[in-house]
């Protein structure tokens, strides 16, 4: 009897789906046998959140944006710490570049990989997946998806499902007692799209995390009057400049007046709700959805990864990142040898047992500096049971701590520090042009060397 080939889904063309695709690859060129694997991808193209749209809301087909892009968006780490360890930036432009690249660069950078591998086939553009079922006697899956160009609906068939829709894409809106009578404009972050509209403005952000630390500070690089941060917890106590600070939680709006739980109040223009995210996966039934707050741990994941409940069922990158592209890489190179069965997964009670333990690993984790570690530690882990190469985790660790430093330093000037790659030796380029004054984040301006403009030291 002829064995049918196993069917693998991959849903979302973001890098972490991309990663997933070249994980497979990678093990094709080796000469292993590989299943059939098919990607959807609601966009007209991969790479997920470095894929800008200008729309907000839902895009031309209805469906939802996709995460949490804007215009001006330039990582916010260095990108020796996110840097493939089997395509490095050297490889791809052929020369080193700066520690913080902008978004069209770093699309451009995972764009390459994946067309050097020649996956785009793989792919289903402007394909959205509405629902995933589980037949239990068979066994497999059966996926209901959305052809948005030809306007027709498909249902196949598969054995394993790896979910890679990102999880920055679902806004959480929380309520604030008389929001509804603030007169100016209320968004969430994920429909900003660019600061220069809060030139001249009095700005409110609420959250105290990156998202409000990078919408404030871009808002006050394009000239807003004032910006004003609104934290739950505690404030992220950055040495912040005139026109930009910290308030604790806001009480209630009154008009275009909003008063805080410290007693204070003040007017603003404008408000944007830096609150974060929800893990929402409307295609999966209940029971398959992570259903947890974004964390480095989310319940339910074997390895971070292994849906416990159903292990044909694999999620990738669900995690709150410090590390991104290359823990993308460990868990998708990890998901593929499950299902390769180059790895044995054990049974549902030491999943489990093995669960437990990384959750009290994290449950031991203080502050920042442990919880790079601890994601380290979880990568590592990933790697050591794979062949995808290993790099130097402790040292990436350390440019995580480094970074932090430099935005304790200064928040305005950290990106215009640069870091060694961990993978290649190679000391990034000083950028032509400090953050603070570059307007302008094309992927052409940012590679090319502007007349009169040599490389500056770090300000
Ligand atoms: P995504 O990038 O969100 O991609 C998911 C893909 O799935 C999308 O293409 C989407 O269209 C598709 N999809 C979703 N639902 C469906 C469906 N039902 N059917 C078909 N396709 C679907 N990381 C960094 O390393 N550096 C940074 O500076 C940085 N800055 C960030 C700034 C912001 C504002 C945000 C929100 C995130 C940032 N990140 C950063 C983290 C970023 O999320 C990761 O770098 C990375 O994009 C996550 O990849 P992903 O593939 O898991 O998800
Ligand atoms: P995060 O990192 O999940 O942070 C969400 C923030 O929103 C966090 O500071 C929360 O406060 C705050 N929050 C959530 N609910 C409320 C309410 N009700 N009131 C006040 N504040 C609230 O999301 P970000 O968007 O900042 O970052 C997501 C990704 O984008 C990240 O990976 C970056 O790379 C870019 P808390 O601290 O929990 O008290």
């Amino acid at each position: 009897m002829v064995q049918q080939r196993k069917r693998i889904a991959i849903i979302g063309a973001g890098p972490s789906g991309m990663a997933a695709l070249r994980a497979f690859k990678a093990a094709e060129s080796s000469g292993a046998e590989v299943p059939d694997v098919v990607c959807y991808e609601k966009q007209d193209d991969w790479g997920g959140q470095w894929n800008y749209t200008w729309r907000t809301g839902t895009d031309r087909n209805g469906e939802p944006v996709h995460s949490s892009m804007y215009r001006n968006l330039w990582s916010n780490g260095p990108k020796e710490a996110l840097e493939f360890a089997e395509y490095t930036f050297d490889h791809h432009f052929g020369r080193p570049i700066s520690s913080y690249p902008p978004r069209e660069v770093l699309w451009d950078y995972i764009n390459g990989r994946a067309m050097e591998s020649g996956v785009k086939e793989s792919v289903r553009f402007a394909h959205a997946v509405r629902r995933v079922e589980f037949d239990e006697p068979a066994e497999r899956f059966t996926v209901t998806v959305d052809d948005l160009r030809r306007k027709t609906t498909l249902t196949e068939v598969f054995d394993e499902i790896i979910v890679a829709t990102g999880h920055f894409t679902f806004p959480n809106v929380p309520d604030f007692d008389g929001i509804e009578t603030f007169p100016g404009e209320v968004i969430h972050a994920h429909e900003f799209r660019g600061a220069e509209r809060f030139a001249d403005k009095r700005l409110l952000l609420i959250g105290g995390s990156y998202s409000a630390e990078d919408i404030g500070i871009q808002s006050h690089k394009m000239g807003a009057r004032q910006v004003t941060m609104s934290y739950r917890s505690g404030p992220q106590g950055f040495a912040w400049p005139a026109g930009v600070d910290e308030v604790p939680q806001v009480q209630r709006f009154d008009g275009s007046v909003a008063h805080f739980v410290d007693g204070q109040s003040r007017e603003f223009d404008a408000v944007v709700l830096c609150t974060g995210y929800l893990h929402h996966y409307p295609f999966l039934p209940h029971d398959s959805r992570i259903d947890s707050p974004n964390n480095l741990y989310p319940d339910g994941l074997y390895r971070g990864v292994t849906w416990q409940r159903n292990p044909r069922l694999h999620y990738l990158g669900a995690q709150d990142q410090w590390f991104t592209f290359n823990m993308f890489d460990a868990q998708a190179w990890f998901v593929r040898d499950v299902i390769l069965q180059r790895f044995t997964l054990p049974d549902a009670e030491a999943r489990q047992a093995h669960i437990d333990e990384w959750k009290r690993k994290y449950a031991a984790v203080v502050d920042d500096d442990a919880a790079v570690r601890f994601q380290g530690d979880y990568i590592r882990d990933l790697i050591e049971l794979t062949d995808y190469p290993m790099f130097d985790l402790d040292e990436v660790v350390e440019t995580f701590l480094a970074w932090k430093a430099d935005k304790k330093v200064d928040i305005l000037t950290y990106r215009d520090k640069v870091y060694r790659s961990v993978m290649t030796g190679t000391m990034a380029a000083v950028h032509h042009t400090a953050w603070m004054d570059e307007l302008d984040d094309s992927r052409e301006r940012y590679l090319s060397t502007p007349v009169g403009v040599g490389a500056q030291p770090p300000r």
